[in-house]
């Protein structure tokens, strides 16, 4: 196990920025964008400037809050460091997120000021009352502000224990739930998954699509790379097709990315020369095993599955580049440890269901939030997932605690099922939730999104229900399928389960 150990005073960018440069790693490549590419000494000196902006013109206090709103692009991640380094906290938002969400975390988390897009301003400036924004990718905006600014600002003297972020879940239902990160909490998550499980170097070039205001992306993208000495690619436009162009652009070697993501890139794996990608990592919601299996016969890579919360930062339980187990997530990340409780929060042993418990250098601090007291318990983070733990110590994940169908008695997973229906030809997408139902108390339902040239009709429907019955126990199969053109995705790439029983 890693032996995490931070000095009590710490602002993590000293770590990931500063000391490339001091150590004469300035001139190597840390951020790769559309348009600009920028070295370590480079993108120092842009942080160096914000901070100045942040702390002179906006008159900001170490302690105080900035929301932060951007694509990814080199600027917002030089915006979220000069955040860290001036000893303030970030507030990333995601690029979606509406006036009314925007309203609600300003509120939530009292920001002081805003660092926004030029792009995205519309749904901000809705918000009455928000607090002083200052534009960026706006001549007039944040760069005319930074110019005026010395090229040299040192770190403030934090302590590895001050929150530097809070993020906001991505939340599926009710009041979106701020988590606070301290210092070393950064530091810790790029110490653990990347060098232990993912095998992270310094001539590694990172690429994905989780927005940099998802801890996923904030770490794959950012935090990772600059950990190492390596450089990350951030790109605005995320379609399937673009980033398989940018992976053999950028001659990326690591991928990360929604297992969604990776299902609609695989038709298109031919047409791209990918031979410098080594390492793919899913995450974000169940990894089916058949589209693992789909993307290595595409690809030749076995993807590295690896569950993460907001709560938690980052991965805490993964397959890793040399030990993957096809159908289990994986281990604990080393520094984690995770067991298996029952309904009473006593561990279960290997092959029961039950509710998945972390421990480990990171952990959940809801801002002002009740749900607290639910999420932890003596010090392990019950993350709201139903797992299996199997005999040799694997994690088999079954589904979102709140998710379990019970159908006449039975509890079954949505994502087994979900599993054998994506192995048929016609399936592109599904998502298999719960319907209420007087005899049964719920049926399973699978919403299917077809791949193109098979027909939405009866027929199809039933060769589905055969081929689920076929392959699992007979229960299981979805005695309702409704045939849709989409699935409701939050930006993440998370399936809306509650949009699918609401329908
Ligand atoms: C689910 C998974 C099965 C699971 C995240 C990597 O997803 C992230 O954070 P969120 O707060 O959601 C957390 C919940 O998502 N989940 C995530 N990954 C997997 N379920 N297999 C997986 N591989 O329900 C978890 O509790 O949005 C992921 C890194 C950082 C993150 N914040």
């Amino acid at each position: 196990l890693p032996a995490l150990r931070y000095p009590a005073r710490l602002n993590c960018v000293t770590e990931l920025l500063d000391r490339h440069v001091d150590a004469g790693r300035g001139g190597r490549t840390a951020i790769l964008g559309d348009k600009v590419t920028w070295t370590y000494a480079e993108l120092m000196q842009q942080v160096d400037r914000i901070a100045h902006v942040l702390r002179t013109d906006l008159g900001l206090v170490p302690g105080n809050r900035v929301l932060l709103r951007g694509a990814n692009c080199p600027m917002m991640a030089a915006a979220i460091l000069a955040v860290f380094k001036a000893g303030l906290v970030a507030v990333p938002t995601m690029p979606l997120l509406r006036a009314r969400e925007l309203g609600i975390i300003l509120d939530k988390a009292r920001v002081n000021a805003v660092l926004c897009a030029r792009p995205l301003a519309d749904e901000l400036e809705q918000v009455a009352d928000h607090p002083p924004v200052v534009y960026f990718q706006d001549p007039d905006g944040l760069e005319a502000l930074m110019a005026r600014h010395d090229a040299r600002f040192g770190p403030v003297d934090t302590a590895a224990a001050d929150v530097c972020l809070i993020s906001f879940t991505s939340g599926t239902t009710g009041v979106p739930k701020g988590t606070m990160h301290f210092h070393r909490d950064i530091l810790a998550i790029c110490d653990c998954f990347p060098p232990h499980t993912l095998g992270a170097h310094a001539d590694d070039i990172f690429i994905g699509t989780p927005p940099l205001a998802f801890t996923f992306g904030l770490g794959g993208l950012l935090l990772f790379p600059m950990r190492v000495g390596a450089a990350g690619v951030l790109l605005e436009k995320l379609a399937p097709e673009g980033l398989l162009a940018a992976i053999e652009r950028f001659k990326a070697t690591v991928c990360f990315t929604a297992p969604t993501f990776y299902r609609q890139m695989t038709p298109l794996v031919p047409r791209y020369d990918l031979r410098s990608l080594q390492k793919c990592v899913s995450a974000g919601e169940a990894l089916p095993l058949a589209t693992r299996e789909a993307w290595k016969a595409a690809t030749g890579i076995d993807m590295i599955d690896g569950i993460g919360a907001t709560e938690l930062l980052h991965i805490f339980i993964s397959a890793s580049g040399t030990d993957i187990r096809p159908g289990a997530t994986g281990k604990p990340v080393p520094g984690y440890r995770a067991c298996v409780l029952d309904d009473d929060g006593e561990p279960v042993g290997p092959g029961v269901i039950g509710r998945l418990a972390v421990k480990g250098p990171t952990g959940c601090r809801y801002l002002a939030d009740e749900r607290q007291r639910d999420y932890v318990l003596n010090g392990w983070n019950l993350t709201g997932d139903s797992y299996e733990m199997d005999a040799d110590g694997y994690f088999h994940y079954r589904s979102r605690t709140d998710d379990m169908i019970i159908s006449a008695g039975y509890n079954i997973a949505g994502a087994e099922v979900e599993d054998v229906l994506l192995r048929h030809p016609a399936v592109a997408e599904c998502g298999v939730v719960g319907r209420a139902d007087e005899e049964r108390g719920q049926i399973v339902e699978a919403h299917v999104v077809l791949k193109p040239g098979f027909k939405q009709t009866e027929a199809t429907a039933r060769l589905l229900q055969d081929f689920v019955k076929a392959q699992i126990a007979p229960y299981k199969y979805p005695r309702a399928v409704r045939f849709t053109d989409k699935l409701p995705r939050t930006e993440t790439g998370k399936l809306q389960r509650y949009k699918l029983r609401q329908s």
